[in-house]
């Protein structure tokens, strides 16, 4: 495992006038937010996909998956963000220019200070109705209370044309916010480096992103503790996780401590 940072990295990242930070599940896994893919731990490794994170299964059972996303958004609400979070909130102020795009639908990053997050896969605090995509409010979580994660909850009617409310994430098989892809797109297209972390990189279209900054000649930087497709194409590998190397380079560019 090859967890110590390159020197280059945070020269690269100090250097650098455009900074794109691509992030995927593995940021907020240590915040207690569960990966997807990740053997023992990710979600997939205990839910099937195919009855909860599609069009098609909450058409089938809507009880089933809005009960299964409210427990999702109670977790996250109750999460803090970690380092990793508050390290690319400090990249965000240090670097000339830099976008922070992300695959997650929890709002660690902007409770870390990271402004302007492009959500590539929707977020948990938007749901909209299923027929005319009218935002929808939910009721706030309370206290300490964590629905079951089994138990079907009915989702709420549309308060304008009383059809299914539905969360607000892209499910498989359906098209990315347009506004957001381009923005994530033109934001790789233009930046000198690309620092992506804890993401598996198999989903696409995201998993494009970082190999768009790659072929315009910006520096791809892969923060993860497990290999992944993307290590091709990622000039610096750094095997570690987020809340542990992102202040590392964050010290290492800007001398500036992380608090942990
Ligand atoms: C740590 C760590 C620590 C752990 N620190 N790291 C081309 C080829 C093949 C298939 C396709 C293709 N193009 C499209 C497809 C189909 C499909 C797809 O990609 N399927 C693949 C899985 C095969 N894509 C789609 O369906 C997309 N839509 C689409 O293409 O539409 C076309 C269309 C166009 C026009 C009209 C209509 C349609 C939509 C994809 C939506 C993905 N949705 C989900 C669920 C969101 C809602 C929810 O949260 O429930 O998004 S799936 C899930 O995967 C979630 C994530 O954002 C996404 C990516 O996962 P991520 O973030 O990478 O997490 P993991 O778990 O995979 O990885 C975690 C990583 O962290 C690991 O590497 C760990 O090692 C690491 N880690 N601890 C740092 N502490």
């Amino acid at each position: 495992m090859d967890s110590a940072l390159p020197r280059e990295a945070g020269q690269l990242l100090r250097d650098a006038r455009r900074v794109v930070v691509f992030t995927g599940a593995g940021i907020s896994a240590e915040s207690g937010v569960p990966t997807f893919r990740d053997d023992l731990t990710g979600l997939w490794a205990r839910f099937d996909p195919q009855r909860l994170a599609t069009a098609e299964a909450f058409h089938a059972d809507p009880d089933l998956v809005w009960g299964w996303y409210e427990w999702r958004r109670a977790r996250v609400s109750r999460a803090e963000p970690n380092a990793g979070h508050r390290a690319i909130s400090i990249i965000q102020n240090r670097a000339p220019e830099c976008t922070v795009v992300t695959q997650n639908v929890d709002d660690l990053h902007e409770r870390a200070g990271s402004h302007k997050v492009i959500h590539l896969h929707g977020s948990l605090f938007a749901p909209r109705c299923v027929a005319a995509a009218h935002p929808a409010a939910f009721a706030p979580v309370s206290g300490n209370a964590t629905p079951d994660e089994g138990r079907p909850v009915p989702p709420p009617r549309c308060a304008s044309c009383a059809a299914l409310v539905r969360p607000g994430v892209v499910w498989f098989g359906e098209a990315l916010p347009e506004a957001a892809l381009t923005a994530a797109v033109e934001a790789a297209a233009e930046c000198d480096v690309l620092l992506t972390v804890g993401t598996s990189g198999v989903v696409y279209p995201a998993a494009e992103i970082p190999g768009i900054a790659a072929r315009v000649g910006a520096t791809v930087i892969q923060v993860n503790p497990e290999p992944t497709p993307l290590d091709r194409v990622a000039a610096i590998n750094v095997r570690g996780t987020a809340a542990h190397v992102l202040p590392a380079l964050v010290a290492s560019a800007w001398q500036e401590t992380v608090e942990t």
